[in-house]
């Protein structure tokens, strides 16, 4: 049972309203966004959220926190007096959430499991609050293929574990696939705005995976199964179809953005050369400051958008 349509859930419409196609939510007494700690009955999230234009997503609760610090200086935002960033989601402690003017910067913690909760509520969030012209960036770390680390990719393509371009999941025991497309458009207008920058882009194919150890065809997590040549093989084959980084969301992000009709882009840092080792080795003064990196460009780009200087 195949579903390569996929733009079943929530579509764009001309407006550019956000609208959800899940009749079930329109007709619920009261939407809980629970891993968020928000429900539209006991906040108005139109009021909290109308004017949202930009979701940017990344793994780790401390990097959305400084990517909001970093848009309050971008955008040249004013905090009410005697407030600070506050984490909306602050009463649950699955994900952090950060709201800087239009700018959303929201974590989602590892792996696909854990993004499509979060995606699933971002959505609704949206929806509730009635936001239009949304675009959705996930700023990410990778493991690169043939790219000195620190590179950040954008990626032009997505494919899983066997090199297909679909997130694939059971849904009432069967198996139904998504199709996980990128917006052309989108990211080549990154790769122009990467040309500023005084460290090196490339776009590429990105291969999204279930497991960082042995999915990613590492020889170093608890067990393993296959030769180093085995690996090598396996790595070098991904670097001749295209692939340029291995990472763990990038399949489902493109695949829920592209059934909701949302446009979106993933660039992720290269945090080491997989065609040279497993281990993440370099200091983590030099590691955050590649994270930075994708959060660069992302700022870049919703400034210009904005017609902020
Ligand atoms: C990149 O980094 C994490 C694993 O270390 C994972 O979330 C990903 O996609
Ligand atoms: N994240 C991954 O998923 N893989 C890497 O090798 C590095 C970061």
């Amino acid at each position: 049972n195949t579903n390569q349509n996929g733009m079943s859930s929530a579509t764009v419409g001309k407006s550019g309203l956000l609208d959800l196609k899940n009749e079930h939510v329109k007709d619920m007494e009261e939407d809980v966004l629970y891993h968020l700690a928000l429900s539209d009955k006991t906040h108005d999230l139109k009021d909290m959220f109308h004017d949202v234009k930009f979701v940017c997503f990344g793994g780790s609760t401390s990097r959305m926190k400084q990517l909001a610090e970093y848009m309050v200086d971008k955008l040249h935002y004013k905090l009410p007096a005697g407030h600070t960033l506050s984490n909306i989601a602050g009463s649950s402690d699955r994900y952090v959430l950060y709201k800087v003017g239009p700018v959303l910067s929201v974590s989602h913690g590892m792996g696909i499991p854990s993004l499509s909760i979060l995606f699933h509520e971002v959505v609704k969030l949206l929806y509730h609050a009635g936001c239009k012209d949304v675009t959705f960036f996930r700023l990410g770390t990778s493991g690169g293929l043939g790219l000195e680390p620190g590179t950040v990719v954008i990626s032009d393509s997505v494919v899983d574990g066997l090199l297909r371009p679909y997130m694939e999941m059971v849904t009432l025991g069967t198996l139904v696939q998504y199709p996980a497309l990128f917006d052309p458009i989108l990211c080549q207008e990154l790769m122009d705005i990467s040309a500023d920058f005084d460290f090196p882009t490339v776009t590429g194919k990105t291969m999204c995976t279930y497991d960082f150890y042995e999915g990613q065809a590492r020889l170093d997590g608890a067990f393993c199964d296959y030769s180093e040549d085995d690996k090598m093989a396996f790595l070098k084959q991904l670097y001749d179809k295209g692939v340029r980084n291995i990472e763990m969301e990038s399949l489902c992000f493109a695949a829920m953005a592209h059934r909701g009709g949302i446009k979106c882009a993933v660039l992720c840092c290269t945090l080491l050369d997989r065609l040279k080792g497993d281990q993440l080795t370099s200091s983590h003064e030099l590691m955050n400051e590649w994270g930075t990196r994708p959060q660069k460009i992302v700022a870049e780009y919703i400034c210009k958008t904005l017609g902020i200087e």
